[in-house]
């Protein structure tokens, strides 16, 4: 669900400017869909029983990623995405990413949103990242479903081996011409997006490639829109924008917090518990369907399709 109240908020202010007529103030709506949840938990519960049927987890050289990879591509190809499975090997195992391309908008002007879609071999990786995974296949289903014409193109990627060492989104870059890495405008990542303790943050710039400070903002924007307070936090090396970064592509993301531990402060704006990590499921077995807070899981999963909206257009 969205709550838009800067629309309300600008319309209020036309008519105290008295730009007037209760017919003419058109409503400044936020850009993006609202995501529906309700098919973001079902897509969990489908990564769920991918890492039930293949003995617990969907790591890479385990069979539970291929699996997973099958079954968002299968999603995807559907919908009429133009999809693309890339392998590679690292661990004495082959890897897989899995890029999909909307085909529409500039060739030439990429808009490139991912997350990784591994979990650890210790359990099911439905925090860790099956939200952001599941998060970035319902953006890229309502994308077809709600006709949107974007001038740029879309690009959605969910990397393999993330967990040792983000090395299929490195591989991706790595493998690009100058001139495809140079029409990527910007890359977003979310990697835990549905913390049973939540924490709001959203990737800092500061540090990052010129451009990134515009992302950044833009993912504010939304959880501004929604009354929703957020802190900076620097990820650094430890998710997927990093090769991005290095290449000097403009990135940002959303992350609803891993082992740290929330502080009084945190639980007072955010609520939750102090004193206890964001995700005391981190790397474990029990980081199932039962451990993702919903609330977070949308609100993310909003601000995803509102940062598509606004930077694809
Ligand atoms: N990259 C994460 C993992 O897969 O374990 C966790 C993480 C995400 C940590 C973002 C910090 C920031
Ligand atoms: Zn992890």
């Amino acid at each position: 669900m969205k709550l838009r109240t800067i629309s309300t908020a600008l319309v209020l202010t036309g008519a105290l400017l008295g730009s007037g007529a209760a017919t003419a103030a058109p409503a400044a709506v936020l850009a993006g869909p609202d995501i529906p949840v309700a098919a973001i938990q079902a897509d969990l519960a489908q990564l769920q029983s991918i890492a039930s049927s293949n003995g617990g987890n969907r790591a890479h050289g385990r069979p539970g990623y291929l699996a997973s990879v099958n079954w968002v591509k299968s999603k995807l190809d559907a919908a009429g995405y133009t999809t693309r499975v890339q392998s590679f090997t690292t661990n004495g195992a082959t890897g897989y990413n899995l890029i999909a391309d909307w085909p529409a908008g500039d060739a030439n002007n990429v808009v490139m949103v991912g997350g990784h879609l591994d979990s650890v071999t210790a359990g099911p990786g439905i925090n860790d990242n099956g939200t952001g995974s599941a998060s970035i296949l319902e953006v890229a289903l309502a994308v077809r479903s709600s006709g949107f014409q974007p001038g740029k193109r879309l690009r959605f990627a969910w990397w393999g081996a993330e967990e040792l060492g983000l090395v299929g989104s490195t591989h991706y870059v790595n493998s690009l011409s100058t001139t495809d890495r140079s029409r990527i405008r910007s890359y977003l990542n979310f990697d835990m997006t549905g913390s049973p303790n939540p924490g709001y943050f959203v990737y800092s710039a500061s540090g990052q490639p010129s451009g990134s400070l515009a992302l950044q903002q833009t993912l504010q924007g939304y959880f501004g829109s929604i009354g929703v307070p957020t802190e900076l936090t620097s990820v650094g090396g430890r998710s997927d924008h990093a090769a991005f970064a290095r290449a000097g592509i403009p990135v940002g993301g959303t992350f609803t917090g891993a082992e740290g531990v929330k502080t009084s402060a945190q639980a007072q704006k955010w609520g939750g518990t102090a004193g206890t990590a964001f995700d005391r499921c981190y790397h474990r077995s029990c980081d199932t369907t039962s451990n993702v807070n919903a609330t977070a899981l949308n609100r993310n999963a909003d601000a995803i399709a509102h940062a598509v909206w606004t930077l694809g257009a």
